[in-house]
């Protein structure tokens, strides 16, 4: 969200830490005309005061915009209205991201919620595209009575590899055209804080979905299915309700294949659905992954420490092998227990932290030192990966489309040009 500029909290991701550009894409396959600086985009209110010093003015307290601003001087380039289909219950919370829904030119997405009265949820979630100069709406898509559980973020990804970009939440999937192509539901899915769409499996064509459960009747904590159509693969039960919270994907046991699925019911390959460490007291935090070292499989992030699981030397939760502490360098998190920025910026394949001072007046960057034999396209060249760096919610880590992992086979070259060529 900018800063400099008045802010509209009922507007803001609860995850504030996080920024994100409607920048043009270096990417053949999937090219911006979008601008050709820096825009940013954010929901406004009446009364929100732009970088220039202009007020934004609505008809009432409760129609809202979403605003592209001037990267450079945070002025208003141009404005389109939230849909108005729920606004009876007042002003909407939005998160954005960016994806290609038609497969070559970018879309805003929004996702757009508001209380109903009786304690329900509004959802709807709308597209548009910047053209430079104009915000259009695409479509929205309004949740009404269907039953399509949403969580804490939204992934932005090819899930049938047909290179146009759905829209993700931890129960259903949107089309890139607005239309539900399959709910969570029917399986017994209902909403959770935490879920991830992968390579997960190698093996297995196409990409798989992993996520866990707050509070399911069932019992359920955890399940594993197909991204393209929602068919499930396993499900874990526990017994009675929990929230489960949490919930971490990668590759960290190169002693099975693929990647493995942890939350609190163990670790598990998520593949073979059985358990790579026979005690499930031993596990790393389902936090944040990071690529770091040299090797192939994942580093963790989790509260400011840089982290490896052992496979050969398990350890619990908190007290794995330590890398690096941010606190060390007098990096402070940004938001709980999470930096302001992990993704892969500076070149290379492996990941950058971005953190403050405790001041909040210097940035300071982590960056590896550690050689790697491994050479791989930047991960911002992975749509997949790039979208994901957009998205607003619940910090949650990035992933690439294909298998990123021990024993992995060479990505497809990303189709790279340049602007102006
Ligand atoms: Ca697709
Ligand atoms: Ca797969
Ligand atoms: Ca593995
Ligand atoms: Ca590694």
């Amino acid at each position: 969200m900018a800063s400099g500029t008045a802010t509209d909290h009922r507007l803001d991701s609860p995850d504030r830490s996080r920024r994100s550009d409607l920048r043009p894409h270096h990417d053949g396959r999937r090219r911006s005309r979008a601008c050709g600086r820096a825009a940013r985009r954010r929901g406004v209110a009446d009364g929100v005061v732009f970088g220039d010093g202009t007020t934004h003015r609505e008809q009432d307290d409760v129609r809202q915009s979403i605003a592209v601003l001037d990267g450079e001087t945070g002025a208003l380039r141009t404005a389109a209205p939230v849909p108005a289909d729920y606004l009876a219950d007042g002003p909407m919370y939005a998160r954005f991201g960016v994806g290609h829904l038609d497969g070559v030119t970018p879309s805003l997405v929004a996702y757009l919620k508001n209380r109903v009265g009786n304690g329900g949820f509004n959802l709807a979630i709308g597209a548009w595209q910047f053209d430079g100069e104009d915000l259009t709406q695409e479509w929205r898509w309004l949740r009404g009575d269907q039953d399509a559980p949403d969580g804490h973020n939204t992934r932005i990804i090819d899930v049938d590899g047909d290179g146009k970009d759905e829209i993700v939440e931890i129960g259903f999937v949107l089309n890139g055209d607005g239309t539900l192509r399959y709910s969570l539901a029917d399986a017994g899915i209902v909403h959770g804080d935490r879920f991830h769409i992968a390579d997960i499996d190698p093996q297995r064509p196409g990409l798989e979905g992993y996520g866990v459960q707050q509070d399911n009747p069932s019992g359920l904590r955890e399940y594993y299915y197909d991204a393209a159509d929602g068919e499930m693969i396993w499900q874990h039960f526990g017994d009675g309700v929990a929230d489960v919270g949490r919930g971490m994907v990668g590759d960290i046991d190169p002693r099975f294949p693929g990647m493995e699925v942890w939350s609190f019911s163990g670790l598990y390959n998520a593949s073979t659905d059985e358990l790579t460490e026979p005690d499930t007291g031993l596990a790393p935090w389902p936090q944040l992954g990071l690529w770091w070292d040299g090797d192939l499989t994942m580093e963790l992030l989790n509260d400011g420490k840089f982290e490896k699981w052992d496979p050969e030397n398990p350890r619990p939760s908190n007290s794995l092998r330590r890398l690096l502490r941010n606190s060390d360098y007098g990096a402070v998190n940004a938001h709980g227990v999470n930096p302001a920025l992990v993704g892969d910026i500076l070149g290379d394949w492996r990941e950058e932290v971005v953190y403050t001072n405790a001041d909040r007046d210097e940035l300071i960057v982590f960056t590896t030192d550690q050689p790697t034999d491994t050479r791989l396209y930047t991960l911002a060249h992975n749509p997949a990966y790039r979208n994901a760096m957009t998205l607003h919610g619940y910090l949650q880590s990035h992933h690439v489309d294909y298998f990123l992992g021990h024993g992995m086979s060479t990505p497809p070259r990303p189709a790279i040009s340049y602007v102006g060529e």
